[in-house]
């Protein structure tokens, strides 16, 4: 005999292929109460989209300390020996949720600790730079990568528009067009951190800390070609990938190494360390090794697992804090308010985001709470009934810097390195090798190929050459006439589309 059905709280239905009616051809009954249930659920089976970042994949897995770092941090999960259990989430940035794995974007790596002194959440991207340094221009910057509010379509003018009138991003656009920006799984490219984190030790000393998950993989990218055939073939491409390597027994694997600075070494540094435009050279700081990072098991369901995870760069545990990078200090508002809009104020309370250990935090109530702490204990602090008190020595040293001055609207203060085309120009001269320059420049003469409008293009050939002389001429050189030049972001015919001229 079969398990019978029963609707949500428990009780056997008597059918799910008919609707009670008034005689078998007569109008369906209001009284149908499973029918009425059923169909209300479905329509709220969505939340919303996470408004960057929206398609991903994910699975668990296991942190281990390989090496001794205590000295830099106190936190547990990098004491040397020390397991954690974790989740990582893997994305693209400006695609929507049923968009292709292998549009051309950063991919967001995401990495939730279950720690001992609770969750540390590391939400960080392939890549070690971002487009902007302050925070206010991301959803203008995020606006400018999705679609025009007109036709809904993506808009090359558009990207290209932000990003030569935002100089600040020719460094990460440098490794989106190369590529770093098609990795060719999940499993082959790196994680950073990407801003400069803190990290304080047991004695209260503090270091400016950046990390670097190398792929044990190996790096490998998709060509533009690939990627293009992919987008129509699989365009869930990744998500497969990294599911059934892990079916299969082939769990991937990455290397934590950190670069250091001390504290002190902040002021008078070359360029601002806090700069999230910018990568430390490793002859200054050099790679060291912390531990390994392997994912073993796959989500048993994704939407409860992967759709509801919520990461917040605020999630940090003692031994680990923020820097003066305004970029991660507005984030670190803004994760958590994505996730009250999008999964609800008691998120933490789904099993995914629930911390291992024993949550004794004053807050209650509120939509869908499952937890409450016994009638018995207060739910006020202070108090004089024996309830959880705040205790600054088993918090730790909440590290932070100095800092003092009027409230302004300005950049922050100029070191003698501070450009924005330096670090790119160096990555196209001395880290990519002659055939990685020729497809850099094939995927800039692809995609300023796709602007119209004849003073961005113009702009972004100027971006280019203030990277790099030779590159720009390049870039230059590739690029034909435009064929139906544009003023305007919306109204002006499009071309027609490739093959039906
Ligand atoms: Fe995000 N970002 N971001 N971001 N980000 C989100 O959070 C935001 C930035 C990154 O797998 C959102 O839960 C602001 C840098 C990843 O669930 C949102 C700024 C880096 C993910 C948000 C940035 C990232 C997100 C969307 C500028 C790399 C996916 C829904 C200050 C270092 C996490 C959500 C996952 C997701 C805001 C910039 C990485 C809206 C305001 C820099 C990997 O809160």
């Amino acid at each position: 005999m079969t398990t019978p059905t029963t609707n949500s709280v428990g009780t056997p239905i008597a059918s799910d292929a008919h609707s009670q009616s008034v005689g078998a051809e007569g109008a369906i009954a209001l009284t149908d109460h499973y029918l009425v249930e059923k169909l209300a659920h479905f329509n709220r089976e969505r939340v919303p989209e996470r408004v960057v970042h929206a398609k991903g994949g994910g699975a668990f897995g296991t942190f281990v300390t390989t090496h001794d770092v205590s000295q830099y941090t106190r936190a547990a999960l990098f004491q040397q020996g020390a397991e954690t259990e974790m989740l990582a989430r893997f994305s693209t940035v400006a695609g929507e949720q049923g968009s292709p794995d292998t549009w051309r974007d950063p991919r967001g790596f995401a990495l939730k600790f279950y720690t001992s002194e609770g969750n540390y959440d590391l939400v960080g991207n392939n890549t070690p730079v971002f487009f902007i340094r302050d925070g206010i221009k991301f959803p203008d910057f995020i606006h400018s990568q999705k679609r025009l509010p007109g036709s809904h379509l993506r808009d090359n003018d558009m990207q290209w528009d932000f990003w030569t009138l935002s100089p600040e991003s020719a460094h990460q656009v440098t490794w989106l067009m190369g590529d770093r920006g098609l990795p060719k799984t999940w499993r082959n490219m790196d994680g950073f951190g990407s801003h400069t984190y803190q990290w304080i030790n047991a004695a209260g000393e503090r270091f400016w800390v950046k990390y670097r998950f190398k792929t044990n993989q190996g790096n490998d990218f998709l060509t533009q070609e690939e990627a293009d055939q992919l987008a129509g073939s699989d365009a869930d491409h990744h998500i497969r990938d990294l599911y059934t390597a892990i079916e299969r027994g082939d769990h991937p694997s990455w290397t934590l190494s950190v670069q250091v600075m001390p504290y002190a070494d902040a002021k008078s540094y070359r360029f601002n360390p806090f700069d999230l435009t910018k990568v430390w050279p490793h002859a200054d700081y050099p790679l060291i090794e912390v531990g390994q990072m392997t994912l073993d098991r796959n989500p048993e369901n994704y939407f409860a697992e992967i759709e509801q995870a919520a990461f917040s760069p605020a999630h940090f545990v003692p031994g680990i804090n923020g820097s003066p990078d305004k970029m991660l200090q507005a984030r670190i508002f803004s994760y958590a308010d994505a996730q009250r809009y999008r999964v609800g104020v008691n998120h933490a309370e789904l099993p995914v985001n629930a911390a291992k250990t024993e949550v004794r935090s004053y807050d209650k109530e509120g939509s869908m709470r499952t937890r409450f702490r016994p009638a018995d204990q207060p739910v006020y602090a202070p108090n004089s009934f024996g309830g959880p008190a705040a205790d600054a020595a088993a918090a730790g040293d909440d590290g932070g810097w100095v800092s003092d001055g009027e409230l302004v609207r300005v950049a922050h203060t100029l070191h003698p390195e501070d450009d924005d085309f330096g670090q790119p120009g160096t990555l196209y001269r001395e880290v990519l090798d002659d055939e990685e320059r020729a497809r850099l420049v094939e995927n800039i003469v692809g995609h300023v190929g796709k602007t119209r409008v004849p003073a961005i293009r113009e702009r972004a050939i100027q971006y280019w050459k203030n990277v790099d002389a030779d590159l720009g001429a390049r870039v230059e050189a590739g690029l034909t006439p435009i064929d139906h030049p544009r003023t305007r972001l919306a109204g002006d015919p499009e071309p027609a589309p490739i093959g039906t001229t």
